[in-house]
């Protein structure tokens, strides 16, 4: 160990990343010399005195613990951008959430955000559409987008799984997805599904008038499979690939957005498995993290919570992720321990509300997001007592009714699908 890295009079630089921490030492380690050595780890120390680090060197690449409170367990570390890959998801996260996690020196460390240096932000392309292009390829500007998962995830048949979409796209839905479990399973090959899929919103397009597309769940047990699988999409005619980001990886991630400007897919990023790490507020790496290097590497549309559904995610957690996604300019946050970011010509990622969401949630939804969100319902629309046609379309006499300034319950006396939602579940 070189020496102790505090330095709480540094100014960070435009050069450099900078990392907020939540951190509890263990017992008998003093705070200051808990946030030394994470500092050290994570960037080009040892436990050890090293005859291998020069002085020089050491001088050009050490960290900085710009920002040390024990009693807000806040440590701020400022890193030079030389001490990275800048364009690697993976280098970056093996250096400021690597062995840190580990060290025995800790009980808890959990990475609270990065804010990232203008040669980052430059380095990656970010969304191909964005939130914006999104909305124009459907050709809604005006409300939400309401989107549905077919139910139930797994089990169903292609054609039944086609029939499905078609009757959720006939009520009213812009989106149709595959759950995350869905992939190529013998009972519903990937390639028949989305041939008779695609087909089925076509079919929809020409008699709703409504453009309607189908997410198709590309995740696969290697970059190559998963390549292979957006190609065949491409060339069915198709608009969307979905993918689980966090089984998956980020280098198959940084694959895909890299083939996705030829491939010109619409990518949907569904979050499973983030709670394994983002859950605990003690420990692991926060939601927002995951949501700056999702809009880094550049999907297009984010799972980040509904505050009023079946998952966890409280309201102030779920705005601030909003933010990130959509401003150009994200301020610092204490509070919410984010860190500011200049997002430069990274275009904003369309934020996704979905799980446990009904049609009596709605205006609440609207409240919470506004009209820049996709709404997406599984069991709040094929367990609607009408059927699958009747809930999409309860889905979207919510929206009218929310963005008319009209109560459910008035709107419901002349719409019976809205009528038979609050019955169940108002
Ligand atoms: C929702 C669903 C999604 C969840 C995941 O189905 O299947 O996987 O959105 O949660 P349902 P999150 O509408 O029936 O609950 O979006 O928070 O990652
Ligand atoms: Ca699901």
């Amino acid at each position: 160990m070189l020496k102790d890295y505090i330095d709480l009079e540094y100014k960070p630089t435009k050069r450099d990343f900078v990392c907020e921490y939540h951190l509890e030492p263990a017992q008998n380690v003093s705070f200051t010399n808990a946030c030394s050595h994470l500092a050290g780890e994570s960037s080009i120390d040892t436990w050890s005195d090293i005859s291998t680090l020069n002085p020089q060197l050491a001088e050009e690449l050490k960290p900085h613990v710009l920002f040390a409170d024990e009693n807000q367990q806040t440590v701020r570390v400022a890193y030079t951008q030389d001490l990275f890959e800048l364009n690697s998801v993976p280098q970056i996260l093996s250096a400021i959430a690597g062995n840190i996690f580990s060290m025995k020196l800790l009980n808890n460390l959990r990475l609270m955000d990065i804010s990232f240096p203008h040669d980052v932000i430059q380095a990656f392309k970010g969304p191909k559409y964005g939130m914006q292009g999104v909305k124009e390829l459907l050709g809604v500007m005006e409300r939400p987008l309401i989107g549905t998962i077919v139910k139930p995830k797994v089990g169903l048949n292609s054609e039944k799984h086609a029939e499905v979409a078609y009757n959720a796209f006939l009520g009213g839905c812009d989106l149709v997805k595959d759950d995350e479990n869905l992939t190529d399973q013998k009972f519903n090959r990937f390639h028949k599904r989305v041939e008779l899929t695609l087909k089925a919103g076509e079919k929809a397009e020409a008699q709703t008038g409504e453009r309607k597309m189908y997410m198709c769940n590309i995740t696969a047990p290697t970059c190559e499979e998963m390549l292979k699988r957006a190609r065949i999409i491409r060339d069915l005619g198709g608009e969307y690939a979905m993918i689980d980001i966090i089984p998956v990886g980020w280098s198959a991630l940084q694959s895909l957005r890299d083939n996705n400007e030829d491939l010109g897919l619409v990518l949907h990023a569904h979050r499973c498995m983030h709670s394994a790490f983002t859950r605990n507020p003690r420990h692991g790496i926060s939601m927002l993290v995951i949501a700056k290097l999702i809009r880094l590497i550049g999907l297009d549309q984010l799972h980040i919570g509904t505050v009023v559904g079946k998952m966890h995610g409280e309201r102030d957690e779920v705005l601030a992720l909003r933010d990130e996604c959509v401003l150009k300019n994200v301020p610092a946050s204490p509070d919410m321990h984010m860190l500011e970011q200049d997002w430069g010509s990274i275009k904003p990622v369309f934020p996704v509300a979905s799980g446990g969401l009904e049609p009596t949630m709605v205006p609440e939804l609207i409240k919470i997001f506004g009209k820049d969100a996709i709404m997406q319902f599984g069991g709040g629309i094929h367990g609607h007592p009408g059927g699958t046609v009747a809930g999409a379309m309860a889905c979207r006499q919510a929206v009218d009714a929310a963005l008319e300034g009209i109560s459910l319950e008035e709107y419901a006396k002349t719409h019976s699908e809205l009528k038979a939602a609050l019955d169940t579940w108002g």
